[in-house]
């Protein structure tokens, strides 16, 4: 079977809108999935969202509306936002839907039939924030770190899923490598959990209604997690065999706060179940803004629809991922992004494309790739190879900053070469070098460009091929 190139995002949460965290981990699945669609290969993007749980219940009664209506709204406001963000997904995920809920029931039979479900009393502390139960020393001063909420006290019968049976053959598949966790910092974290030793945990709620039903015994529902994790099996047809056209996955993409579910719970379910495991996890870090993490008590989030009305689609997708490396947690300096655009979009690839495509049809040249300058074709050549190795590794804020170098390299070259000062000259022989020069460098530059940015990057190729002058990107004030 010829087997797709299998990409995924986290399902996130239906409670509130798409904030900039989610607009992140969503454009990065996408510039990936695209530059593989560019190598020719077939390529699936699986994105979608999260909609059962105590967390969505309590939001949907806050406002009032029955929990799947409200849910409704949520997912197409997901949707709306991925469509304007030129997000090309090939299927968006609910976990309300029958499929999903098939899926999830199917995956747990076949963890039961391997005997490893069993009944227990649980007494826990629950956050409702983080979907899952804490233990007193998670606690800062008796509430969650991340909510700033004291956790509820739960006392349940549960049915708990034998983690502990699968710890080891995880730590080993990842440090094989069999089981790819990147980058290698993100992978020790997780071998560090599972050395401080887990136990096993709770795959069903008693008390909560807004969920899917447990077989085995339906007063309960599945715990969320384990709902949601299904959903990478559930958007490409599981149980049907067919999902094996998809699966394993090539790279699930998430956020560094969600790795232990993903690393180590997901694979312990799919173990338990007999279905392959992922083959990579990329583990972005997260954002603060402006110095602050992103909340709602801080007022603080960042609408990308904002950012779309006032830089456009592509801009936005290129400032989200040229803030820092996604290898670590860092600080997206919104307060700069004015700046960000004018100097590097407006005054770097916007100029040179501008400056390019004016001297070409100004001075009448038609470019010949065969007559460029060996120095510049060399430095094309070795930022376009980093580029490719950075994307190879899911690097691609160092991958953008591979173009913004050769479009650096570019523009320094016009001011050395001064080809105006050729053409007054009347050096015909080499204003062609020159121009032929700028013409290939900079189609490199956009063609290199057209995963982060599809429409703007087609426009300007197209301008250069047409020798039509084009203000790609004007300067903001
Ligand atoms: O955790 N910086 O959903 P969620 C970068 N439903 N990325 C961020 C971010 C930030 N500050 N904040 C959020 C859930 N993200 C579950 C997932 S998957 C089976 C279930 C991104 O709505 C990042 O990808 O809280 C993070 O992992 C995800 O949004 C969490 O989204």
């Amino acid at each position: 079977m010829n087997k797709a190139f299998y990409i995924t995002t986290p399902i996130y949460y239906a409670t509130a809108r798409p904030h900039l965290g989610h607009a992140f981990t969503t454009v990065t699945a996408d510039v990936i999935a695209r530059y593989h669609r560019q190598k020719k290969e077939k390529v699936f993007l699986l994105t979608g969202t999260d909609e059962h749980g105590a967390k969505v219940a309590a939001c949907a009664a806050q406002e009032k509306v029955e929990p799947q209506a409200f849910v409704d709204t949520m997912a197409a406001e997901y949707q709306a936002i991925w469509k304007t963000l030129d997000i090309k997904y090939d299927n968006f995920i609910r976990t309300t839907l029958p499929e999903h809920i098939a899926a999830v029931q199917e995956l747990l039979r076949r963890v039961e039939k391997s005997g490893d479900i069993y009944k227990a009393d649980y007494e826990g502390l629950y956050c409702v924030g983080c979907e899952k139960f804490l233990t007193e020393k998670d606690l800062v001063e008796g509430k969650c770190p991340d909510h700033k909420t004291s956790p509820k006290p739960v006392k349940e019968k549960n049915y708990f899923f034998k983690l502990s049976r699968y710890t080891a053959e995880i730590a080993k598949k990842i440090k094989s490598g069999e089981l790819e966790i990147s980058p290698k910092e993100r992978a020790n974290e997780v071998l560090g959990i599972l050395d401080a030793g887990l136990s096993d945990f709770s795959l069903s709620r008693e008390k909560l209604s807004w969920g899917i039903p447990l077989e085995l015994d339906t007063k309960q529902t599945v715990y969320v997690w384990v709902d949601a994790l299904i959903n990478y099996l559930s958007g490409i047809g599981f149980p049907d065999e067919n999902y094996k056209k998809y699966w394993p996955a090539d790279v699930q993409v998430i956020g560094a706060e969600i790795s232990k579910f993903h690393a180590i719970f997901w694979p312990a379910l799919l173990l338990s179940a007999g279905v392959a495991l992922p083959k990579k996890l990329f583990v972005h870090g997260l954002f603060t803004v402006n110095g602050e993490k992103m909340s709602k008590s801080r007022g603080n989030i960042i609408d990308p629809r904002a950012l779309i009305k006032r830089y456009g689609v592509d801009a936005t997708r290129f400032l989200l991922l040229s803030q820092f490396s996604a290898e670590r947690h860092g600080n997206v300096a919104a307060d700069l992004f004015d700046k960000q655009y004018n100097d590097t979009l407006a005054n770097g690839f916007g100029n040179l494309l501008a400056r390019v495509t004016k001297m070409l049809s100004q001075y009448e040249v038609k470019p010949d790739a065969s007559h460029i300058d060996p120095v510049i074709a060399a430095s094309v050549k070795e930022k376009s190879d980093a580029y490719h190795a950075h994307l190879e590794k899911f690097q691609l804020f160092e991958a953008l900053q591979t173009t913004i170098a050769l479009c650096q390299r570019l523009n320094q070259y016009v001011e050395e070469k001064k080809p105006w000062a050729i053409k007054k000259a009347g050096d015909e022989k080499s204003l062609q070098q020159v121009l032929s020069t700028l013409a290939t460098g900079t189609q490199t530059l956009f063609e290199l460009l057209i995963p982060f940015m599809p429409t703007k990057s087609a426009e300007a190729l197209k301008g250069l091929q047409d020798g039509q002058v084009i203000a790609l990107f004007p300067r903001i004030t």
